[in-house]
């Protein structure tokens, strides 16, 4: 496709001229004051202002996790997580990825409307990249938000290894100073004491609960500090990138307003003491400035339980937000934030229900959709230019995060109409033995596109189905 002309040589020069640019620091100023936080910004090799074009090679990594010792990951560029991809809305996203993995692999770009051949699902949307090939992807990028990318190939193992990264799209037309800016990749991985990695497993109890990782990280790191200014405000844009963990926000009773979540800012901000990000989901926080130089508050993950029957989880410490001294001038009032997010007129939509079902036995446990599993499961149809109501049963006493891909969603409420405020989704979490409903808009790009839980091992033991969009 594009830009596959582009000797290889070329891109690597390109690189090693871009190592010499300064990276950015803890302190910039500038209006829009994104910190790297740990996070390695992939390279743009394009010079026009409208193409970010970046090289991106999965490769097998030795990083140190359990400290003192080697845990041997696969990672992207050799960075976990993977570069930060940065783009703005409009720009044309190509990424020339090899695999440099002893086993197949593609890469799925979470949530962003793209044509289905980038869709990067193995025998459904391309073949899969064999160990040494090349694929090129190239998309534009309609919405502005933060996105991710994974493997959609093995995903739990090979996600789980450490292949995932974000993809910040932003918005030109945002006021400039919403707060100082920090994107936070949360996951976690599971490792021995002497930082092998840990297989995931396969025994009924373990695939129900899914795989929470004894090590959470932010940003590839345990526990990191991030040093924010006195009197600064503080704009915390956060992706789950976790296999199956749930991440409830906590900051000393502290209320964040929530500004955005999967696709871009909501309709307008809302109060929330404790965001849940269920895996896969996105939310775009802010935070009055803190308090004063030399003090520090922690944000947590607090206990929260993803089943009725399922224990909660452990309190565990994310980031220390250590308070230093304003080198910057003061954030001035936040401006009043609105979006214009059309609502979506469902009437006479067709319905279509997915039911969420687990077979258990005492030896294995079987998940699907409507009772089959995604190996087996015929495809929901829809047409192109229409719109259905989703309506999404969880027949389980287990959480699941509901993911479809290559389309947003407006949740609905009992009446039918989109709650307030409005906002664009792609994963919502649907509770308990819970009944939600999802309206969704099939713009013009058919294709069979994939729906499915992302509690990564219950999708591998079959929570997954089709979606055909059809001329
Ligand atoms: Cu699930």
């Amino acid at each position: 496709m594009t830009d596959s002309h582009v000797p290889r040589f070329a891109l690597f020069s390109l690189l090693a001229l871009g190592c010499a640019s300064p990276a950015l620091s803890g302190a910039d100023t500038d209006a829009r004051s994104r910190r790297d936080f740990g996070l390695t910004e992939a390279r743009d090799l394009d010079a026009s202002p409208d193409v970010v074009s970046i090289a991106l090679r999965a490769t097998p990594s030795a990083l140190e996790i359990v400290p003192g010792k080697t845990t041997p990951l696969a990672t992207y560029a050799g960075t976990l997580p993977g570069p930060l991809i940065v783009a703005k809305r409009g720009d044309r996203l190509d990424v020339h990825f090899e695999n440099g993995l002893a086993e197949p692999t593609t890469i799925h770009f979470h949530g962003i409307r793209l044509p289905n051949a980038m869709d990067g699902v193995p025998d459904m949307t391309q073949s899969a990249v064999q160990p040494g090939a090349t694929f090129d992807y190239s998309f534009t990028l309609p919405d502005a938000g933060l996105y991710w990318y994974h493997p959609h190939y093995d995903t739990l193992a090979e996600l789980g290894s450490g292949l995932y990264g974000a993809i910040l799209v932003e918005d030109p037309e945002e006021p400039s100073d919403l707060g100082d800016e920090s994107v936070l990749v949360l996951s976690d991985v599971s490792v021995d004491a002497q930082g092998a990695l840990l297989p995931p497993s396969s025994d009924p109890a373990a695939v129900i609960a899914g795989s929470d990782g004894n090590v959470v990280l932010v940003n590839g790191r345990v526990h990191p500090t991030l040093d924010v200014q006195s009197g600064r405000r503080q704009r915390l844009r956060i992706v789950n990138a976790a296999r199956a963990r749930y991440f409830s926000l906590g900051l000393a009773g502290r209320s964040f307003l929530q500004i955005g979540s999967d696709g871009g800012r909501l309709e307008r901000p809302v109060s929330v003491e404790n965001p849940v990000l269920a895996p896969a989901e996105r939310v775009d926080l802010l935070l009055d400035p803190l308090g004063d130089a030399g003090t520090s508050l922690e944000l947590v993950a607090l206990p929260i339980a993803r089943g009725l029957s399922l224990p909660l989880s452990a309190q565990v410490p994310l980031v220390t937000l250590r308070v230093v001294p304003a080198e910057s001038a003061p954030s001035a009032p936040l401006p009043t934030l609105s979006r214009t997010i059309t609502p979506i007129d469902t009437s006479g939509a067709e319905q279509v229900t997915i039911a969420l079902t687990v077979d258990e036995g005492a030896a294995s446990v079987s998940m699907g959709i409507n009772g089959v599993p995604g190996s087996a499961a015929q495809p929901i149809h829809a047409l192109v230019g229409s719109t259905q109501v989703l309506v999404v049963q969880n027949m389980t006493p287990y959480a699941h995060p509901f993911h479809l891909h290559g389309f947003f969603f407006q949740p609905l409420d009992a009446s039918g109409a989109p709650q307030a405020p409005l906002e664009q989704k792609d994963t919502i979490n649907v509770p308990p033995v819970t009944e939600i409903k999802l309206g969704v808009h099939y713009d013009d790009r058919p294709g069979m596109w994939m729906f499915h839980c992302h509690i990564l091992d219950h999708a591998e033991a079959g929570m997954m189905g089709m979606l055909h969009v059809m001329n």
